[in-house]
């Protein structure tokens, strides 16, 4: 675990307003931080649902901006690398003769975290980012700012297995979070998620309110996997391409974005290997294994029995399917 929290998971800059709101929700004490509240119908840290609120109530949607939807530990890193990569393959081509911002910058540092920015930096200017503006963000379907659903904004949704999504959460709150809840049992965790009482919580609606947002406006929201990323990342790249808009884009150049933005190549760059986000996260902590299946290494058969349990009851119906 880290000396300190993290920015975003600390309440010092909280509001009046969002502390009189926060003692009107609900709240469950949490697995990687000590209380969470439920608003909209999901599971909060006080400080991103005051980014959150922010959020709803100024951000305002251009027609050209494209946003990455992610729950946390579902390839957010890698998904904000690859369509960074793709958007400015003309102003950054790859290979690059080493200059290229994915080589000397974190993907967090390129594409801002809507409810994150709002939180730490209120005044950021979003409207002078370059157009197309890309930027990501954790919030779940029915709480995304109006303008982002009723411009033509463009939504990537990247959903993940969630037994590596837990996994992933799991390893990353040890180094995270604050000392009450640093050693936290993993079969409370396992309990919390199953629940959905934790952090982004429940993770099974979020996915299924952008899987039929998808197939009900698929020219609008597109739903990527984690999966089909890492099996052939060059065929999700080009139709990710195809739902954005970009143009032609040579078959030589997406194999370079594929290598460029690879778990391989990232993670051994030295700004991931050893830099810090402003909010004092450690950027090596974005990256660890990178794999499909690798919750095997950390969850029991019947932990495993647990969140599989979860997945049959809450996506049963859905027609979509996780593989693993
Ligand atoms: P975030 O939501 O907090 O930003 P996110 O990037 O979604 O985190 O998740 C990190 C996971 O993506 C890690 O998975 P793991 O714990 O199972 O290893 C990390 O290793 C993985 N990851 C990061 N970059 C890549 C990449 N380029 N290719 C594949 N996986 C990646």
């Amino acid at each position: 675990m880290s000396s300190t929290s993290v920015d975003y998971l600390r309440d010092e800059l909280l509001t009046q307003e969002t502390i009189d709101l926060i003692s009107s929700l609900p709240k469950v004490k949490g697995w990687l931080v000590s209380e969470v509240c439920q608003f909209q119908g999901y599971w909060y840290t006080q400080a991103i649902l005051q980014g959150l609120l922010l959020c709803q109530k100024r951000f305002e949607a251009k027609d050209s901006d494209i946003i990455l939807v992610t729950n946390p530990k579902s390839g957010t890193t890698w998904l904000k690398a690859l369509v960074f990569a793709l958007l400015n393959r003309h102003k950054f081509p790859v290979p690059s003769s080493g200059n290229h911002p994915l080589l000397v910058t974190n993907p967090h540092l390129l594409v801002p975290f809507l409810e994150g920015v709002y939180y730490e930096s209120p005044d950021f200017d979003f409207l002078g980012l370059p157009t197309p503006r890309l930027m990501n963000t954790h919030i779940p379907y029915p709480s995304l700012p109006e303008s982002v659903k009723s411009s033509s904004c463009k939504i990537v949704y990247c959903c993940r297995n969630p037994k590596d999504m837990f996994v992933s959460l799991w390893h990353f709150g040890k180094k995270l979070a604050p000392k009450e809840t640093a050693d936290y049992p993993i079969e409370k965790a396992v309990e919390a998620f199953c629940e959905g009482k934790f952090i982004g919580g429940p993770f099974w609606d979020h996915i299924l309110e952008y899987w039929y947002a998808s197939r009900e406006n698929p020219d609008k929201v597109m739903f990527v996997t984690y999966e089909d990323l890492k099996k052939q990342t060059g065929v999700e790249i080009k139709r990710i391409a195809e739902f954005l808009g970009c143009g032609f884009i040579e078959e030589g150049q997406v194999e370079e974005i594929v290598k460029l933005c690879s778990f391989e190549s990232l993670s051994n760059l030295e700004v991931n290997r050893e830099g810090k986000l402003p909010n004092g996260i450690e950027t090596k902590s974005f990256f660890r294994k990178g794999e499909i299946g690798g919750w095997r290494d950390t969850l029991s058969e019947s932990l495993a029995a647990e969140i599989d349990r979860t997945i049959e009851d809450k996506f049963q119906d859905s027609g979509l399917k996780f593989s693993s």
